[in-house]
C-alpha cells in the first residue's frame, strides 16, 4: 500500500498529547503512522520570504511546513478563506465580504503550496486534501503532472446553490472541487447542495453508486460524517475528575446543577442566542435562580478578522448584562472564559455538568456535542441539547433537539434537560454511545480513504488528464 499525504492549512501540532492536540489530529495521524507518509501544510508562521518546506521526521510519519508572507497571510487566509469562504459556507452571506486580489491571493497560495509538495510526492502515494482553504489543490497538483489519486473533505458545511451563488467565483470553485477523485462532506444534506449545484447548472449528473460525472471527470461524491473515539474520551474524563481545577469548579457550584459549553469564539457557533435563551430560562423560571450556572469555554480565534471582533465585543456585552440582572452576591449565573483549557480537563469538566449547551447556527459536523456525550458517567448522565443546524444532529438521536433561532424553544429544552429523570438520561446516553461508536473516527477516516483507493484505480482510466490554466475570470493578478 502506498504512503499517505495529508494536505491541510494548518499542521497539527507534532507532539502527541498537547493540549491543543484534536480528534481530527489524532485520527490522520493515525492513518499517517498506518502507512507511513507525510503531512503537509502552513506551519502558522508569517515569515518575509517564501522558503522551501522545514522536514521534521517522526518515526515513518514526514512533517513538512512552510510559512506564509504577510501577503499571504492577508489574502489567502484572513482574506478569501475566512472573510468570503467561512461566513458564506456558514450562511452568513450577510458577514461576507469578497475581493479580488484577496482571490488571486488565495489561488496564488494554492499554486505555490502544491509546488513545494510537488517534489515529496511519490508514484504510489495517495493524497488527502483538507477543508476550504484548499479547494484548487488538486488542479495546481494536477498542473504540475500529478496523477495520484487526490481526494478532498470539507470540514464545513456546503451551502444550498442560492447562497453558494453569492460567492463570486461559485462557478470555478466548484469546478475547482470536481478535480478531485473523491469529495467528501459531512451530512448527506451538503453532499445533496453540491450535488443540486452541479445538476441544476447542467455541469454532470450523480448516479444512484455516489458517482458524479461531471466536466468530464468521474468522482465519488458522498458523507462522510467525522466522528470521536468515545471510549478514549470516557477514559480521559475520568481519569481527569479529580484535577484541582475540576474540583474547584464543582466546590464552587455548591450543588448547583451545572450547563457547559465549549466552542471557538465564532459568530456560527450561536453564543449570543445561547446566552439570550439562558437568560430567558431564569426569566421564565425564577425557580432557577440560584440554583444553575452556565459555564461558557469560549478561546478566541481569527481575531485579526474584524467579524470575531465584533462577535467578542457582543458576547462580553451579553454575559455582563445577564449577570447583572439576575447575579447574587454568592450566585453568577454566566461565567464565561474566554481561554484555552487542556483537552482531558475538558472532557472532565463536561463529565461534572448536568447539560452540555451546543447550539450552533450552523456547523459541520461539531465535534464538541459528540465528545460532551462521551465523557458521560453512563450511570447519572447529562443530557444533549443540540442544534438541528450541527451536522451531529443527524446522528445523535437521544439529543434534545433544538433550533438556536427559537430563545423559548431552547430555554424549555434546557428547563426539560436540567429536570429530566435518570431513567430517561440512561437511555438516551446509551443510544447516542451506541450511534458515537459505530461511526468512530477509524471509521470516518478509512471509509474516505478506501474510497480514495478504489474510485482513484477506475477514474484513472476513463478521467481525462486536466490541464487548464488556473487564472480565471474572478482574480485579478495581484
Ligand atoms: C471544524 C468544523 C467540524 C475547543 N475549545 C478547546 C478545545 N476545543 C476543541 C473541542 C473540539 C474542537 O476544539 C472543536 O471542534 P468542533 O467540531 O466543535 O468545531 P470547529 O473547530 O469549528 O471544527 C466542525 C470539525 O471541523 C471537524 O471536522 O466538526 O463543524 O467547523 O474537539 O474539544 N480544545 C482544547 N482547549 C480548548 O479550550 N484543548
Amino acid at each position: 500500500m502506498g504512503r499517505l499525504i495529508v494536505v491541510s492549512n494548518r499542521v497539527a501540532p507534532t507532539q502527541e498529547g498537547r493540549p491543543s492536540a484534536g480528534g481530527l489530529a489524532i485520527g490522520v495521524l493515525d492513518a499517517l503512522k498506518e502507512t507511513g507518509g507525510v503531512w503537509f501544510g502552513w506551519s502558522g508562521e508569517i515569515v518575509g520570504e517564501p522558503s522551501e518546506p522545514v522536514i521534521e521526521q517522526q518515526g515513518n510519519v514526514t512533517y513538512a511546513t512552510v510559512g506564509l508572507t504577510r501577503r499571504d497571510y492577508d489574502q489567502y487566509y484572513r482574506g478569501f478563506s475566512n472573510t468570503t469562504l467561512w461566513p458564506t459556507f456558514h450562511y452568513r452571506n450577510d458577514l461576507s465580504h469578497f475581493e479580488r486580489e484577496d482571490y488571486a491571493g488565495y489561488l496564488r497560495v494554492n499554486e505555490t503550496l502544491a509546488r513545494r509538495l510537488v517534489t515529496m510526492i511519490r508514484p504510489d502515494d495517495i493524497i488527502w486534501v483538507h477543508d476550504y482553504h484548499l479547494l484548487p489543490f488538486a488542479r495546481c497538483l494536477r498542473n504540475l503532472g500529478v496523477t495520484n489519486p487526490i481526494g478532498f473533505f470539507l470540514h464545513i458545511p456546503f451551502p444550498v446553490p442560492e447562497v453558494l451563488r453569492t460567492v463570486p467565483p461559485h462557478q470555478e470553485l466548484v469546478h475547482f472541487m470536481c478535480d478531485y477523485d473523491v469529495v467528501g462532506f459531512q451530512t448527506e444534506a451538503d453532499r445533496q447542495s453540491f450535488i443540486d449545484f452541479i445538476e441544476r447548472g447542467h455541469h454532470g449528473s450523480a448516479s444512484e453508486d455516489g458517482m458524479l460525472h461531471a466536466y468530464d471527470r468521474l468522482l465519488k461524491v458522498a458523507a462522510y460524517p467525522i466522528g470521536i473515539y468515545p471510549d478514549a474520551i470516557a477514559k480521559a474524563a475520568t481519569q481527569y475528575t479529580d484535577r484541582k481545577a475540576v474540583r474547584s469548579l464543582r466546590d464552587g457550584l455548591r450543588g448547583r446543577k451545572l450547563i457547559m459549553s465549549v466552542d471557538r469564539l465564532d459568530y456560527s457557533k450561536g453564543l449570543v442566542e445561547r446566552f439570550q435563551a439562558f437568560e430567558r430560562l431564569l426569566q421564565n423560571g425564577p425557580g432557577w435562580h440560584g440554583r444553575v450556572s452556565l459555564v461558557q469555554i469560549a478561546p478566541p480565534t481569527r481575531s485579526d478578522v474584524q467579524t470575531y471582533q465584533r462577535i467578542r465585543q457582543n458576547l462580553e456585552g451579553e454575559a455582563g448584562r445577564i449577570n447583572g440582572r439576575f447575579a447574587q452576591l454568592d450566585w453568577t449565573p454566566i461565567q464565561y472564559l474566554n481561554r484555552k483549557y487542556e483537552r482531558n480537563l475538558l472532557m472532565a469538566l463536561f463529565r461534572t455538568s448536568q447539560v452540555g449547551y451546543v447550539t450552533p447556527l450552523r456547523d459541520g459536523m461539531n465535534l464538541v456535542a459528540k465528545e460532551y456525550v462521551a465523557s458521560q458517567d453512563p450511570s447519572d448522565p447529562g443530557v444533549l441539547v443540540l442544534s438541528q443546524f450541527a451536522g451531529a444532529a443527524e446522528q445523535m438521536p437521544g439529543a434534545l433537539v433544538v433550533n438556536p433561532f427559537d430563545l423559548s424553544q431552547m430555554a424549555e429544552a434546557l428547563e426539560r434537560a436540567l429536570s429530566m429523570p435518570l431513567a430517561e438520561r440512561q437511555a438516551r446516553h446509551a443510544d447516542m454511545m451506541t450511534s458515537l461508536r459505530e461511526n468512530n473516527l477509524s471509521v470516518w477516516r478509512d471509509t474516505f480513504l478506501a474510497d480514495l483507493r478504489n474510485v482513484a484505480t477506475a477514474a484513472s482510466v476513463t478521467a481525462k488528464a486536466v490541464k487548464q490554466p488556473i487564472k480565471l475570470a474572478h482574480a485579478k493578478a495581484a
